[in-house]
C-alpha cells in the first residue's frame, strides 16, 4: 500500500515536468543548488535545481520531491542540445556503456513487432519503460540530461528542414545532421554522419540512413489539440491516432533506419520521437485522475517483453524512475 501511494506521488512529479518543459524559460528564477547540504537561501517552499538539475521543492532546508525535466529540443539552447547529443555518443560507443546501449536497442528489435506497434494494450507503457531506461543510461554519463522531445506538430508543413540554426536536422554539433545522400541514404553531416558514427551490428551495422520523404505530418498543432481533446470514452481513439498516425508518419517520412522496427531503436531521432509520444500520453493523463489509468487497469499483469515491468506499472512512470 505504502509502496502505491509513493507511486502515485512521484507520478505527478514527473507529469509536472512536462508542463514545465518549454525550453529555457522554465529556468527563469529558479536557484542553482549546487553542492551545499543546507543551503542558506532555501526559502521554504520555494523551488530549486540540485545538481542535477532536477526540479526540488526546498521543505525544512532540505530540498524533496525532486523531478526531472524533459525539454523541447529545438527550444533548448546550444550548450543542453550539445550535452544531450555527447551523452547519447558516449553510450552508443564507449565499452563502459555500449553494452547497455545495445541492451536496450536491442530490447526493440527482439520484442514482437505486432505486440510493441500495433495492439493499443502495449503501445504506450512499453515505450515508456523504454524511453526511461535510455534515459536511466545517459544520466550514468551526466546526471544533469534527461531526454528531449521534439514537437515536430509545430513545423509539420516543413518537419524536414534543416537550414535554420535550432532545426533538429541542423548539421552543426547541436542538431542530428540531414537527410541521407541520393544513393545509400547514408547521412553525411553532422554528429552521425558516416565517418562519425555507425549503427550496431543488432541492427544491421553500417551508417546511419535517411531518406525523407518531403510530405506534410498530419499531425500539425491544429490536429494534435483536437486529439488531444477528445474525451475520456474515447481513449482507444486517442490512442490510436497517437500510434497509427502521429507514430507512424514519422517511422515513414523519414525513412532510412527509421523505417523498420528492426533498426529503428538505433537511430538518435527515435528517441525524440518517442519522447513526443509519451508527453503527448502524459498530457492526456494529465486532464484528470480517471485519466491517468484510463484503460490499463485492465491490462494483464504479465511482463511486458524484454523488460522486468508490467505494462500496468508504467502507466505511472515514475514507479521505476528510482528518484
Ligand atoms: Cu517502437
Amino acid at each position: 500500500m505504502k509502496s502505491t501511494c509513493r507511486a502515485v506521488l512521484l507520478c505527478v512529479s514527473v507529469l509536472w515536468s512536462f508542463w514545465l518543459s518549454d525550453g529555457g524559460q522554465e529556468r527563469k528564477g529558479l536557484r542553482e543548488y549546487g553542492t551545499r547540504s543546507s543551503p542558506a537561501w532555501c526559502k521554504e517552499g520555494s523551488l530549486v535545481l540540485n545538481k542535477c538539475e532536477e526540479h526540488c521543492r526546498c521543505k525544512n532546508g532540505k530540498l524533496v520531491n525532486c523531478f526531472r525535466v524533459r525539454k523541447e529540443f529545438t527550444r533548448m539552447d546550444t550548450k543542453e542540445r550539445k550535452r544531450y547529443i555527447n551523452a547519447y555518443k558516449t553510450a552508443s560507443v564507449n565499452a563502459r556503456f555500449k553494452l547497455d546501449y545495445q541492451r536496450i536497442v536491442a530490447a526493440h528489435i527482439n520484442a514482437p513487432d505486432e505486440l510493441l506497434h500495433t495492439t493499443p494494450v502495449i503501445f504506450f507503457p512499453w515505450h515508456r519503460w523504454f524511453l526511461v531506461q535510455f534515459e536511466n543510461l545517459l544520466r550514468r554519463i551526466d546526471c544533469r540530461v534527461t531526454l528531449p522531445y521534439w514537437d515536430w506538430s509545430r513545423v509539420a508543413h516543413h518537419w524536414w528542414r534543416g537550414s535554420r540554426y535550432k532545426d533538429i536536422w541542423n548539421p552543426g554539433q547541436h542538431g542530428l545532421g540531414g537527410d541521407g545522400n541520393g544513393w545509400d541514404e547514408c547521412v553525411e553531416d553532422g554528429p552521425f554522419s558516416k565517418d562519425k558514427w555507425k549503427l550496431l551490428n543488432v541492427s544491421g551495422g553500417g551508417c546511419l540512413m535517411r531518406n525523407f520523404k518531403h510530405v506534410a505530418l498530419t499531425g500539425n498543432t491544429h490536429h494534435l489539440r483536437r486529439t488531444l481533446s477528445l474525451p475520456l470514452k474515447d481513449f482507444l481513439q486517442f490512442e490510436d491516432t497517437v500510434r497509427n498516425i502521429y507514430h507512424g508518419d514519422l517511422h515513414d517520412l523519414i525513412r532510412g533506419t527509421m523505417w523498420t522496427s528492426m533498426t529503428a531503436s538505433n537511430a538518435p531521432e527515435m528517441i525524440l520521437h518517442h519522447s513526443f509520444l509519451d508527453k503527448l500520453w502524459a498530457e492526456w493523463q494529465k486532464k484528470g485522475q480517471e485519466y491517468i489509468k484510463a484503460y490499463y487497469p485492465d491490462l494483464p499483469s504479465k511482463k511486458m517483453p524484454g523488460s522486468n515491468y508490467t505494462a500496468r506499472l508504467c502507466v505511472v512512470v515514475s514507479s521505476f524512475l528510482h528518484l
